[in-house]
């Protein structure tokens, strides 16, 4: 909330004329870009990477020295869409993080087949936030119904789409999926993790996928350690996983790309 107040007053400062405070006041026409990406046929999975350097429940994941590295290397691995969290206190993430990966997508545009889209994760809580994320270049933000509830996520939900965003609107149990329903999300990440206790089972996952309506992306988000896992997933029938640990755990991190 303070980082919240200190970036208001920062857009406030600088008047009219900063690009925080113009796409509020216009807002932008929508790709759907990330959305697009997510949308696999039966059988197919997208996955989406994330840039992910600790976590309050497991600490230091690790030192990524280079995320826009990393985030090539998802690429190259066949990743749909990259997830940056740029919650500095408990992640160790930053929107420099963000930026660097958008700047490396922009880079490599055309390189390798798939789309270069890529989400802000962060606990989205004023527009002034998705606005900043759309300035940085995100394509996405996230949308937490259990620290919203109803009403708020469908009002962010909507500023979103109005700034020209997608959003993946996260829920954890039967209550927060009606609501995500009843808002019209059309992304539903499911996160196996609950967030109050950290316990991660994807049995939550398949609890809740028969209340994601059709024409609605599954994204089924935490705890997905194996192909095996994955593959229980979209025998689930998600269409798109979300996938941090197991994923920078299996890149080489001290690394950097040389510049
Ligand atoms: C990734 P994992 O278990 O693969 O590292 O989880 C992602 O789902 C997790 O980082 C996440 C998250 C969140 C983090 C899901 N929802 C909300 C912060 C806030």
């Amino acid at each position: 909330a303070d980082e919240v107040a200190a970036l208001k007053a920062e857009v406030a400062a600088a008047g009219d004329a900063h690009p925080i405070a113009v796409l509020l006041a216009s807002g932008a026409p929508r790709s759907k870009a990330f959305v697009s990406a997510l949308r696999k046929p039966p059988g197919c999975l997208a996955v989406i990477g994330e840039i992910k350097r600790r976590s309050p429940s497991k600490g230091l994941i690790s030192d990524i020295k280079d995320p826009a590295l990393l985030s090539r290397h998802y690429n190259e691995a066949g990743a749909a869409a990259i997830s940056v969290l740029t919650d500095g206190p408990g992640f160790g993430g930053s929107m420099a993080d963000l930026e660097a990966v958008v700047k490396e997508q922009a880079r490599k545009k055309g390189q390798y087949p798939g789309p270069s889209v890529v989400l802000r994760k962060e606990f989205i809580i004023d527009p002034v936030q998705i606005a900043e994320a759309a300035v940085a270049g995100a394509n996405a933000v996230l949308l937490i119904v259990a620290a919203l509830g109803e009403a708020r996520t469908g009002e962010l939900l909507a500023e979103t789409h109005r700034l020209g965003l997608d959003a993946i609107v996260e829920v954890h149990d039967e209550p927060e999926l009606a609501a995500a329903v009843a808002v019209g999300a059309e992304i539903i990440g499911v996160n196996n993790r609950d967030l109050r206790t950290f316990e991660v089972s994807l049995e939550t996952a398949e609890r809740l996928r028969a209340g994601i309506p059709e024409g609605v992306v599954a994204v089924a988000e935490s705890g997905i350690e194996e192909c095996l896992d994955a593959w229980r997933v979209r025998d689930m029938g998600y269409s798109a996983i979300l996938v941090g640990e197991a994923l920078v755990k299996a890149a080489d991190n001290s690394k950097t790309d040389g510049h």
